[in-house]
């Protein structure tokens, strides 16, 4: 039976296309020989298979309210505020193909309803801190890095991984921003992408992953700010240098190429130390790593010359 993803934001009904007269047209047009471009499809996502909780990494506070961490998101190409989620439902998000490629054996296309379908799926509650100072804890949907990476073969002299998030002109009013160095890019080394909390997300709240939030696929870091979790990925390539940031290439003096989170560490414009809590707008101390050094501190012990905090 199909039954059409509730969203944890409010589409008035007579909006939202149902899923199966979706799948309906898009054969409808496939048989009288139209691509699947020439569709204006509304931002859906495949089904989302059922995945488990990983229990291996506690959310440690209260997860977000959906409504909050659906509607108050930093999504530049929407628009430089918070309130984007509206504009975004204009992103297309099926089908969708993301590229895999570089220093790799078996560069690949790949599209998300397949990844969903072949990769081993998990829920993970994971804190998000923003360099803003604000986080949140969302239950993600996804799959390690590692587990995509194991399926393009990442050759020896490969030693960074580059981000690219979509750059769709007709449905981003903030690339009109052209002083803005589109598209954004993010990069982390190899090391940091095999590490196991490096996760690829396609879904949040047990749904599919909403386009505010960087559906149909983003990914996460949840020791680093958020800023190096880039939204709707359109390519992962693997390197031998080191990529330039988008935030990097607007301010270097203020968002570094590591962006490992440090509560002793200012921002040159405001302290880390405490964060709000997205919902209750309660402030908490914040924690070396945002509190996941048991699993990624050891990353930085060869690279303390390395301004390793934003
Ligand atoms: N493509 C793209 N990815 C992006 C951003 C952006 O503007 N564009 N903002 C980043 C920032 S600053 C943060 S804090 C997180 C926010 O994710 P959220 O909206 O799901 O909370 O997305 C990151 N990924
Ligand atoms: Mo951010």
């Amino acid at each position: 039976m199909l039954i059409r993803t509730p969203r944890g934001w409010e589409i008035p009904e007579r909006d939202a296309t149902p899923e199966h007269l979706v799948f309906g047209r898009r054969a409808a047009l496939k048989a009288a020989g139209l691509g699947a471009a020439t569709i204006a499809a509304p931002a859906f996502a495949a089904d989302l298979p059922a995945a488990e909780r990983n229990a291996r990494y506690p959310a440690g506070r209260e997860v977000t309210a959906e409504k909050d961490a659906t509607t108050y998101n930093n999504y530049y190409e929407f628009g430089t505020d918070k309130g984007i989620s509206r504009p975004a439902q204009k992103l297309p998000l099926q089908p969708w193909t993301m590229r895999v490629d570089g220093l790799v054996d078996q560069p690949r296309d790949f599209g998300v309803e397949d990844l969903l379908k072949a990769m081993p799926l998990e829920e993970r509650l994971y804190r998000l801190r923003c360099v803003e100072a604000w986080s949140m804890v969302v239950p993600w949907t996804g799959f390690p890095l590692s587990a995509l990476l194991a399926q393009v073969g990442p050759k020896p002299e490969a030693r960074y991984v580059r981000f690219e998030t979509a750059s769709l002109p007709a449905v981003m009013p903030g690339l009109r921003q052209s002083w803005y160095p589109w598209p954004y890019i993010e990069g982390c080394t190899i090391e940091e992408a095999m590490n196991e909390l490096s996760f690829m997300v396609v879904g949040a709240y047990g749904k599919p992953l909403p386009p505010q939030n960087g559906g149909p696929i983003r990914f996460h870091q949840p020791w680093k700010y958020g800023f190096k979790a880039g939204k709707s990925l359109v390519k992962v390539t693997l390197t031998a240098e080191r990529p330039k940031s988008f935030w990097e290439a607007i301010q270097p003096s203020e968002y570094g190429f590591w962006a490992n989170v440090n509560p002793s560490v200012s921002h040159p414009r405001w302290s880390q130390a405490s964060e709000r809590v997205l919902g209750s707008g309660e402030r908490i101390p914040t924690q070396l790593f945002n509190g996941y050094g048991e699993w990624v501190a050891g990353l930085y012990t060869s690279l303390q010359k390395e301004r390793l905090w934003a």
